[in-house]
C-alpha cells in the first residue's frame, strides 16, 4: 500500500491487545520511483534520527543510498519507520557534503589536504600541553557517533592527554535521564523495556511529546489504544501535543513547575495507601523523608502553583495509584528545567513505591533523544567514566587504568568530567585555549547563542569542528575536518531500551571524507599517544577492533557487552546489555526482584545534593544505603529562576517539530521534510492572541533579556501565557548564510539563558521570560505543520501533506 507519511506521520494502525506481540508493518521508500527489484543491496543498520534505534536496512544502487526499509525482525520496530527515517537519509547524498579539510587563513576558510590540516590540529594541541598542560585542552562530542568512536574519544582524552574536560551535546540531551537514574539506582541503565508498551494498563508521560520525537514507538502505544483493553494515558504538557489529544487526563501546568506538580502526585499515593509497603520496606531507603516532605504538597497547593484543576490531579494520582502495570516515560519537558533531577526522580520515586519495577508493562524509560546518547555515557565520553566506573571510587579508577594500559593518575579524577556551560566558562577565562568538536553544532544548539558565537570565535580559541556540512559552528572554526557518516562508516550503537544495533557501511564517504574514527585514530597517533609500555595508546585501527577493546572495558559492569559480536548483531534483531555467557540473548529487564547495582563498592555514583548539587561523600552514602537498595529521594520545589513580570509577560519554551532534527542539517535537505515545516514559527493561545488583536500568521517579534527572534504566529491549543518556538532554525540556508543580522533572526537560543539544573548540569531551554510585538499584518497561516502540537485551533489553515514524492510503501503484517 501506498501512503503518504507526511501527511500520516504514524502510518496505518496495527491494532493489538495487553499480552499480544505487536503486529508487524514493513515500511520502506524508495527515492525516484524505484522498486525493490532495482536495488543492488540492502544493508543493515539502524535508525539514526531518534533515539528509538528503528531497525532497518540501506537500499544501494549504483554505490549510493537510494531508500530504506524497516527491518520486520527488529524486536524494536517490527518493521516500521518514521517521516524522519523514510526521507531523512538524503541528506547523505547533498551535493554540499564537505568533501576536503578546510583550514583558516588571514580569516578564511580554504581547502587543504588532510596532512596540513591534521599537523595543524596536532601542532597546537602540542603547544599548548607544553605551555599550559592538560587543561588547556577540551573536547565537545555528541549523540550521534557510533560507540566505537566514542570509546576511543574517552582512551585518548582522559587516558591520553588527561584532560577532564570532556563532554557531550548529551549535557543539553539526557544529562537527567542519567542524573535521575543516578540519583534512585546509584547507576545509569534503562530499567524499562520497547515490550512494556505491549503488557501495561496505564501509560504516564512527563513532559515528553512522543507522537513527534519517538514516532515509531508513540505507533506502537497507538495501536494498543486502537486494540482491546487499551491503557489509560497520563500526558503531563503545556501544550496540546498529539499525546495530550490521545490522553485519559492531560495536565498542562504552568512551565517549570514540574517538582510541585510531581510532590502533590507522591502526596495522594502516599495518603490513598497506594503503595507496595512490602517492596518499599525490603528495597528501598528513604521513605519516612519523602513521606515528611511530600506532605504539605496537596493537590490544592500544587493547583495554585502549577494552575491545573485540583481534581485533575487527584484522577491522574487515581490512575497512577490503581495501575496494575504501569508504564512512565519522561524527558525534555522535565528535563530542560531549573529542578530537573528532583522533577525526574520523582518519577523513579513511583515506581519503587508502587514496586512497579522488573516486571512486563511496569517500565520506567527516562529516556534518551540522540540515536547513541546511551553510549555517549556508557563509553566515558561526556561527564561519565567508561561502562559506568565511578569517579570517586578509586578501585574504579585503577581498574580503568588496568584495561588502559596506563598509569591511574594519568586518568584525572579530582572531580567528575568539566560540563560544557563549566568549560564554556573557562574558555570565556582563558583557561581552555583549544575545544575539538564532534558531530554537534553548539553555535545553533547551546543558549544565549550572542555570548557562544563571542566565546567559538575568539582568536585566542583554536576550534577544531568536525562535521559532514559547512554547519554555523564550522563556520567559525579554525580547521573544519570533513567526516563520513551514517552508511558510510561501521559501528554499533544503542537506543532507550539498551537494544544494541549493528550498522554496517553501505557506501563510500564523499570526496576525501572520513570516519570519525579513522580520524580520532589519525589525531591519536600524529601526538604520539603512549601506554605505560610505550605501545600506541589506542591499540585498534577499525570499529571492530575498538568494539572488542571496549568489551573488555566493559567486562563485569552493568553495561556488560561481553556476549556480543558483530556477527551475532548481523542478520537478526538488535540484542539488549546487559548480554554475557550467563545470558547470550541478552536481558530485557533489568532491577528483577528489587536487585539494583547501588551497592557503594560497585555503584557508578553514590548521588548528589538536590538542590546544591554537590556529590554525596562515600562514607555518607555507605551510611545511608549500605546494602544497594533504591534510594527515594525527596525535593522541595523551587520557583524557576526568570519569571514573567510586566515588562516580559510569558513564558518561552522551545522544542522540536516531528519533521525536523535539531539544527536541521539533514532534515532540511530532505525535501519532503524540508517543505512540511520551511520556516520557524511561534505558537501562541487562542485567548492571549485574541487579548492582543493578533490573527494566524501575523509576524511576531518574540523579545526576552537576551535576544530577539521574529517569526509568524501559529495560534495554537497551547495553554494561555506560554509561548512555544522550535529550536530547529539556524541560519546556514538562510540568504546570508552566517550569523544573524537585519530582521531575519530565527533562531530560539537567542532568547534562552546560561543556566542550568544543580544536579544534572543540564541547561535549561523551556523557561525564559518573554514579550511579543507586531511587526506585519498576516498575509497567510504560519508555516507550522497542522498534523503535531502546531495543529491550528482555527480550520482556515490548509493540511499538511507530502505531495507525490513522499509516497512511502506499507506492507502490514508481512514482508515487503
Ligand atoms: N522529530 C524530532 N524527533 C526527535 C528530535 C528532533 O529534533 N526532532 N530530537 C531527539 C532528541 S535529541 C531529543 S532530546 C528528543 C526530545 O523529545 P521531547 O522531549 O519529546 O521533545 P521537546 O519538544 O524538546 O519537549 C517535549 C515537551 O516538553 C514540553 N514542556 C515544555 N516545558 C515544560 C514543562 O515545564 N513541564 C512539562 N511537563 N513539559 C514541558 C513541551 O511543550 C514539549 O511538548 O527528541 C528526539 N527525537
Ligand atoms: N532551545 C533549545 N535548544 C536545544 C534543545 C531544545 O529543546 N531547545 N535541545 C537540546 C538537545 S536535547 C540536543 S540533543 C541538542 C542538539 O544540538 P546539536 O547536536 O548541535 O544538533 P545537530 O543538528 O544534531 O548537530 C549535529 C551536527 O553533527 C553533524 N553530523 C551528523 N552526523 C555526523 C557524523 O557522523 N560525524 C560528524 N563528525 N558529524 C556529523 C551534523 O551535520 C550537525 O552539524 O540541542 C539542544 N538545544
Ligand atoms: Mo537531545
Amino acid at each position: 500500500m501506498r501512503i503518504d507519511r507526511i501527511a500520516e506521520p504514524w502510518g496505518t494502525r496495527t491494532p493489538y491487545g495487553p499480552g499480544e506481540q505487536w503486529p508487524t508493518r514493513v515500511d520502506s521508500y524508495l527515492a525516484d520511483g524505484l522498486t525493490a527489484d532495482d536495488v543492488d543491496r540492502w544493508v543493515q543498520s539502524a535508525t539514526i534520527l531518534h533515539s528509538n534505534g528503528d531497525g532497518l536496512d540501506i537500499a544501494v544502487k549504483d554505490d549510493r543510498i537510494v531508500g530504506v526499509r524497516g527491518r520486520e525482525v527488529d524486536r524494536v520496530n517490527h518493521g516500521r519507520l518514521g517521516p524522519k527515517d523514510l526521507y531523512g537519509w538524503q541528506a547523505n547524498n547533498s551535493p554540499d557534503r564537505l568533501t576536503r579539510p578546510l583550514i583558516r587563513r588571514d580569516g578564511e576558510l580554504i581547502e587543504c589536504d588532510w596532512d596540513t590540516a591534521m599537523e595543524a590540529v596536532v601542532g597546537r594541541a602540542r603547544e599548548l600541553l607544553d605551555e599550559q598542560g592538560p587543561s588547556a585542552i577540551s573536547f565537545y562530542t555528541t549523540g550521534q557517533l557510533f560507540l566505537e568512536e566514542y570509546y576511543t574519544l574517552g582512551l585518548i582524552a582522559h587516558g591520553g592527554i588527561g584532560t577532564n574536560h570532556v563532554d557531550g551535546n548529551t549535557r543539553l540531551c539526557t544529562a537527567t535521564a542519567a542524573a535521575a537514574l543516578k540519583e534512585t539506582f546509584a547507576c545509569d541503565g534503562q530499567p524499562g523495556s520497547y515490550t512494556d508498551i505491549d503488557h501495561c494498563d496505564v501509560i504516564a508521560l512527563y513532559g515528553h511529546n512522543m507522537a513527534e520525537t519517538q514516532t515509531v514507538l508513540w505507533t506502537r502505544v497507538l495501536d494498543r489504544l486502537a486494540g482491546p483493553n487499551p491503557p489509560q494515558v497520563v500526558c503531563v504538557d503545556p501544550r496540546e501535543t498529539p499525546v495530550a489529544r490521545a490522553a485519559t487526563v492531560h495536565l498542562a501546568p504552568r512551565p517549570g513547575t514540574n517538582v510541585m506538580l510531581m510532590n502533590a502526585l507522591v502526596h495522594e499515593l502516599i495518603a490513598h495507601g497506594w503503595i507496595d509497603r512490602d517492596y518499599v520496606g525490603a528495597h528501598s531507603v528513604g521513605f519516612d523523608e519523602l513521606e515528611k516532605q511530600t506532605r504539605a504538597y496537596t493537590p490544592e497547593v500544587a493547583a495554585e502553583v502549577c494552575d491545573v484543576p485540583a481534581d485533575r490531579i487527584r484522577e491522574a494520582a487515581r490512575i497512577i495509584g490503581s495501575a496494575e502495570r504501569l508504564l512512565s516515560t519522561a524527558l525534555q519537558g522535565f528535563y530542560q528545567s531549573h529542578q530537573a533531577t528532583a522533577a525526574a526522580v520523582q518519577i523513579n520515586n513511583i515506581h519503587v513505591l508502587r514496586g512497579m519495577l522488573g516486571k512486563p508493562g511496569c517500565g520506567i524509560l527516562q529516556m534518551n533523544g540522540q540515536p547513541t546518547a546511551q553510549n555517549t555515557r556508557e563509553a566515558g565520553a561526556d561527564g561519565d567514566l567508561p561502562a559506568f566506573r565511578n569517579w570517586s571510587n578509586d578501585s574504579h579508577i585503577a581498574d580503568l587504568a588496568q584495561v588502559w594500559n596506563v598509569d591511574p593518575m594519568q586518568i584525572p579524577h579530582y572531580s567528575p568530567p568539566t560540563h560544557i556551560m563549566q568549560q564554556l566558562r573557562y574558555v570565556e577565562e582563558g583557561s581552555i585555549r583549544f575545544m575539538y568538536v564532534t558531530a554537534t553544532n553548539p553555535a545553533v544548539s547551546l543558549p544565549e547563542l550572542a555570548r557562544i558565537r563571542s566565546l567559538l570565535s575568539q582568536d585566542r580559541l583554536f576550534l577544531v569542528v568536525q562535521d559532514i556540512f559547512l554547519s554555523e559552528t564550522a563556520q567559525l572554526a579554525d580547521v573544519v575536518l570533513p567526516a563520513a557518516t551514517w552508511g558510510e562508516k561501521t559501528g554499533t550503537f544503542t537506543n532507550v531500551d539498551r537494544t544494541v544495533h549493528l550498522s554496517e557501511k553501505a557506501v563510500e564517504p564523499p570526496g576525501e571524507a572520513r570516519s570519525d574514527l579513522d580520524i580520532l585514530i589519525d589525531f591519536a597517533h600524529r601526538l604520539g599517544l603512549e601506554d605505560k609500555d610505550g605501545a600506541p595508546l589506542v591499540k585498534w585501527s577499525d570499529p571492530e577492533g575498538a568494539f572488542e577493546g571496549w568489551k573488555e572495558c566493559s567486562r563485569g559492569r552493568p553495561c556488560d557487552y561481553t556476549g556480543l559480536s558483530y556477527d551475532k548483531l548481523r542478520g537478526g534483531s538488535g540484542i539488549q546489555w546487559p548480554c554475557t555467557d550467563e545470558h547470550p540473548d541478552g536481558t530485557e529487564r533489568i532491577y528483577v526482584d528489587g536487585r539494583f547495582w547501588a551497592q557503594p563498592d560497585y555503584c557508578e555514583s553514590y548521588g548528589r545534593d538536590m538542590v546544591t548539587g554537590a556529590p554525596v561523600e562515600e562514607t555518607e552514602y555507605k551510611a545511608l544505603n549500605p546494602t544497594g537498595r533504591a534510594v527515594l529521594k525527596a525535593a522541595e520545589y523551587v520557583p524557576p529562576h526568570e519569571l514573567p513580570d510586566q515588562d516580559f509577560p510569558f513564558q518561552l519554551i522551545t522544542g522540536r517539530t516531528l519533521y525536523h532534527f535539531h539544527t536541521r542539517t539533514k532534515t532540511a535537505r530532505a525535501p519532503q521534510l524540508h517543505r512540511a515545516a520551511p520556516e520557524v514559527w511561534v505558537e501562541m493561545s487562542a485567548s492571549d492572541a485574541a487579548d492582543r488583536g493578533f490573527v494566524e500568521g501575523d509576524l511576531l517579534e518574540v523579545t526576552t533579556p537576551r535576544g530577539r527572534v521574529r517569526a509568524k504566529v501559529r495560534i495554537s491549543g497551547i495553554r494561555p501565557g506560554v509561548l512555544f518556538l522550535p529550536f530547529h532554525y539556524g541560519y546556514w540556508d538562510t540568504a546570508h548564510g552566517s550569523a544573524p543580522e537585519g530582521d531575519d533572526v530565527r533562531a530560539a537560543n537567542e532568547l534562552t539563558l546560561t543556566d542550568w539544573d544543580p544536579v544534572s548540569k543540564q541547561p535549561i531551554f523551556k523557561t525564559a521570560a518573554a514579550q511579543v510585538q507586531r511587526i506585519a499584518t498576516s498575509t497567510g497561516p504560519a508555516p507550522a505543520p497542522t498534523t503535531t502540537g502546531s495543529a491550528p485551533v482555527s480550520g482556515q489553515v490548509p493540511p499538511t501533506t507530502g505531495g507525490d514524492d513522499a509516497l512511502a510503501h506499507e506492507h502490514v503484517g508481512g514482508h515487503a
